[in-house]
């Protein structure tokens, strides 16, 4: 659909309008009583989200590039329909092809107490369909209020049984990694990615201070992201989720990726809302699934 369509069709005074970037990409930008936030039609990536009279909630890095077919560093990357690498396939894209490819805008609508709703469904092409081959359909449901909702819809429209692996790879600004702790996976079993994947059990609240790459499992807990810089809590509570992902690259792997910027990694921390590994999904014909989360903000 082309910009005036998508505005004509889908904007709405005092909440929501479509914008057109240099690369060609579309954002939904909403501003409403409440927060500001932007979404990518690529990927369904909402890149930014600030509750009014706060710091921004998520990060986005001051050198993601909006490229057409490119994932964007930062934001609310989805992670679908598998985690990591593909299980039999290492040519087929790391987190799956969900975040690359262009969704459309399915609805819109100011909810009663100042909120902006927006749904989006993932377009089927040849190439997906053949590193999917799996009768399916997924739709993202956000809700930009003062806190953000976001739920990822997966129905098999199929008749056989599928697995299913997924992430909101959410990345959270904060001040400084050296001031954070993230509360709520005590007691949780993770599988460490940094030393092959062992699996250790979290004793305290995590404290990054060098390269962190764990899926903790079996976990429906929810997290708070304690920073005392910034003295605010972001607390992430999840529904449909198994598996929690804590990611900081640290300064040697952020360096390497060269679209952190310098030291970009401090200001940030992933804590990822999923199904991997051994939670993944077993999904029969005709049912649906459903994983959500909610963002919101306490002052400390
Ligand atoms: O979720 C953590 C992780 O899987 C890391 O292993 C890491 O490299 C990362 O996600 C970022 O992946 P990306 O493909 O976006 O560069």
């Amino acid at each position: 659909m082309t910009l005036n369509a998508l505005n004509h069709n889908f904007a709405i005074a005092n909440h929501l309008q479509f914008i057109e970037v240099d690369s060609g990409l579309i954002f939904a930008e909403i501003n409403n009583a409440h927060a500001t936030a932007s979404i990518a039609l690529q990927g369904a990536h909402i890149a930014t989200f600030q509750p009014n009279g706060e710091q921004p909630v998520i990060w986005l890095s001051k050198l993601a590039k909006f490229a057409p077919g490119k994932s964007i560093r930062g934001g609310v990357p989805i992670c679908w329909p598998w985690f990591g690498p593909h299980k039999n396939d290492s040519k087929l894209p790391g987190h799956g092809y969900a975040r690359t490819v262009p969704w459309e805008v399915l609805e819109t609508k100011a909810l009663a107490d100042g909120s902006t709703f927006l749904s989006f469904g993932l377009i089927e092409n040849d190439t997906t369909r053949a590193q999917w081959p799996h009768e399916s359909t997924v739709q993202l449901e956000v809700t930009v209020g003062k806190a953000l909702r976001v739920e990822l819809v997966t129905t098999n429209t199929g008749k056989e049984s599928f697995e299913l692996g997924e992430a909101l790879h959410t990345y959270f600004h904060i001040s400084d990694v050296a001031q954070m702790t993230i509360r709520g996976l005590e007691q949780c079993e993770y599988l460490d990615k940094v030393k092959d994947f062992a699996r250790f059990t979290q004793q305290d609240g995590i404290v990054i201070e060098s390269e962190v790459d764990r899926v903790y499992v079996s976990t429906t807990a929810e997290c708070v992201i304690e920073d005392k810089g910034l003295k605010r809590a972001i607390h992430i509570a999840k529904q449909g989720s198994n598996s929690t992902v804590v990611w900081n690259p640290w300064t040697e792997k952020a360096d390497k990726m060269g679209d952190f910027g310098k030291d970009g990694h401090r200001g940030m921390v992933c804590v990822e809302s999923g199904n991997a590994r051994e939670n993944v999904v077993t999904l029969a014909a005709g049912e649906t699934h459903k994983l959500a989360v909610v963002y919101s903000v306490e002052k400390l």
